[in-house]
């Protein structure tokens, strides 16, 4: 398999803690988001994934893209540890919460977002701050309100376990402590966090302890 990523992304970031968590270590190929205008722009990347955007995960004769789509992917073909709880209910519950991130969240904060409202738009620095604060703090605020519904299930968003969910609320609470999000208001999220990160698969897939981390 090889994965093409950029170390500050939350979708890549996902998907490494999944390789992670799975036991699996993918080739890697960095694709860096602003070296040459975007490699993520240039042909050669478009061929893998025609949206432009990381990651993708070539392999079996395929690329994947989507990091919510490569993931459940690879619960599928490794299905230890299990991502996804066996309940319907509770999966359906966990895919609400990931999505809550990956579709509602983590697209407002995207880069191409935030250099439209730059170039084109004309805001400076401090209205692009101010536009990702708000958008990851509403959309955090609503992610520790669906989890109060789960007090008391464990150290994880979803049980005693990581999973999906968890897979994608590290990266978007880190991307929220980079842009300057208050997380006071979010003890919840916080201690699952930090639950998360006290293990190798979170650590490991942390930003910094990427081969092409700028850090
Ligand atoms: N929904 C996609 C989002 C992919 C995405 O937006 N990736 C960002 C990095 S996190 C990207 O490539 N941005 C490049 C750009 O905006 O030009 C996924 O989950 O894979």
């Amino acid at each position: 398999m090889i994965f093409h990523g950029y170390f500050r992304s939350s979708s890549a970031y996902r998907c490494r803690i999944a390789f992670n968590l799975k036991g699996l270590s993918p080739e890697f190929v960095p694709v860096h988001l602003r070296r040459n205008g975007g490699e993520q722009k240039q042909e050669a990347y478009k061929a893998l994934n025609p949206q432009g955007l990381v990651p993708a995960l070539e392999g079996d004769g395929s690329v994947l893209t989507q990091s919510l789509a490569i993931i459940e992917w690879l619960d599928e073909t490794y299905p230890t540890p299990a991502l996804l709880p066996a309940d319907s209910i509770q999966r359906a519950k966990v895919r609400a919460f990931a999505l809550a991130i990956a579709c509602d969240i983590h697209p407002l904060q995207n880069l191409r977002v935030l250099d439209y409202l730059k170039n084109d738009l004309g805001h400076d620095q401090s209205v692009l701050d101010n536009w990702c604060r708000r958008w990851i703090g509403d959309g955090l605020a609503a992610c520790e309100a669906l989890l109060e519904r789960e007090a008391g299930h464990g150290d994880f968003c979803f049980g005693d376990a990581p999973g999906l969910a968890d897979i994608c609320l590290v990266p978007q609470m880190f991307s929220a402590t980079r842009f300057g999000v208050d997380l006071s208001k979010l003890p919840r999220l916080q201690a699952i966090q930090a639950a998360c990160e006290a293990l190798p698969a979170f650590a490991d897939a942390h930003p910094v302890r990427q081969p092409d981390s700028e850090a």
